[in-house]
């Protein structure tokens, strides 16, 4: 709520805030879609995290519960009340597994395959790429994909999915005006993504948690960047009977050991601890990512950039956070065994 406050002093703006548990509460949300008929809606309300999704039975059957649950129950609203409502929807690069067929880059959703006829013919197809979820968290998206097709095929709903990489970063347009408006920083195992979290062990003088050899690729975006992909998105939504919109919301791409050579450069007394994989993943793993969608849209790309890595260590440095840290939260508390 103090971001809320701090928005509207700060811009004059209203936010308004209503909880609602999407996933269980149908009635309730309809009666919200009916009384505001948004233009779109932003669906980042699934439970995000990979490791929790893999930590024990419990937690992986409520982020199938919560997930599919939740995205279900919006389809359907926007069945039932009105089907011009764009739906916007944070996926994950992680649909994919992370690797594209030899010599080529991973592409936006879809995949140009080609299938053997009765006589032996092969004929081209253009399908939804093949689902390699990695964790119960990584396969609800992928199901996701499939409500998206069947709801955009049967009743012609405008739907754009983000295939989301790493966030990293802290700071956007909107946080410089106040900083109250800095988004919660997850640094635990659970939920604070990889960068961040090695930056915030360099600022607390805890070795850098790599797991593995370091030598898995993966994509990322700064959260600007995050940002800037969603406005692009909103307003340029697919047409009723297009099929779904699918971007790759990412970047760049960088192995876990060039991170860690960026922040050794950068930050001073930095300490490496390389932990056994508590995740099951390649050791080794190249990505080339496919971004020409958002490119094309005039994505002003923001790499990865020393200043913004030692502003975020600078600042959490200054808030005295090592005295407030909750060390147990650090190690990896999930395993995928
Ligand atoms: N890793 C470490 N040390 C750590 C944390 C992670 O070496 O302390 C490694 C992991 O083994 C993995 C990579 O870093 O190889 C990325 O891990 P992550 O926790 O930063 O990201 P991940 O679990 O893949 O999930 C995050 C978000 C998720 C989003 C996804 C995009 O939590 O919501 O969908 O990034 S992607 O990874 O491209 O699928």
């Amino acid at each position: 709520m103090e971001r809320i406050t701090a928005w509207e002093e700060v811009t004059g703006k209203k936010i308004q805030f209503k909880n609602i548990n999407v996933a269980e509460e149908f009635e309730v949300f309809c009666d919200l879609v009916s009384e505001l008929r948004p233009s779109v809606i932003i669906h980042l309300g699934e439970q995000k995290s990979a490791p929790y999704s893999m930590k024990n039975s419990q937690s992986a059957r409520y982020t199938v519960d919560n997930n599919l649950n939740g995205t279900h129950n919006i389809l359907r609203a926007i069945v039932d009340i009105d089907r011009d409502i764009h739906l916007v929807h944070i996926g994950t690069m992680g649909v994919y597994g992370y690797g594209a067929v030899e010599n080529s880059k991973l592409p936006e959703g879809y995949a140009d395959v080609l299938f053997k006829d009765k006589n032996g013919e092969y004929k081209p197809k253009n399908i939804l790429h093949p689902a390699y979820p990695g964790s119960v968290y990584h396969m609800t998206k992928t199901q996701d994909a499939l409500f998206f097709q069947f709801y955009c095929n049967n009743y012609e709903l405008k739907i754009t999915d983000l295939h989301q990489g790493i966030i990293w970063g802290m700071f956007t347009n909107e946080t410089e005006m106040d900083p109250r408006l800095i988004n919660r920083f997850d640094y635990d195992s659970d939920y604070g993504t990889v960068l961040n979290r090695f930056i915030m062990q360099a600022a607390c003088g805890i070795p850098l948690t790599v797991y593995g050899t370091g030598e898995q690729t993966r994509a990322f975006i700064h959260i600007e960047n995050s940002m800037n992909c969603i406005e692009l998105a909103i307003n340029n939504p697919p047409k009723r009977g297009e099929k779904v919109k699918i971007f790759n919301q990412m970047t760049e791409t960088h192995t876990l050991s060039i991170l860690v050579q960026i922040i050794m450069k950068l930050l001073p007394d930095v300490e490496v601890n390389y932990i056994d994989n508590p995740r099951k993943e390649l050791i080794k793993n190249d990505l080339e990512v496919n971004n020409e969608n958002f490119i094309k849209l005039g994505l002003n790309v923001i790499k990865l950039s020393g200043t913004e890595i030692v502003k975020i260590y600078d600042y959490i440095k200054a808030k005295g956070k090592r005295e407030s840290l909750d060390f147990k939260s650090i190690l990896p508390s999930s395993y995928w065994k």
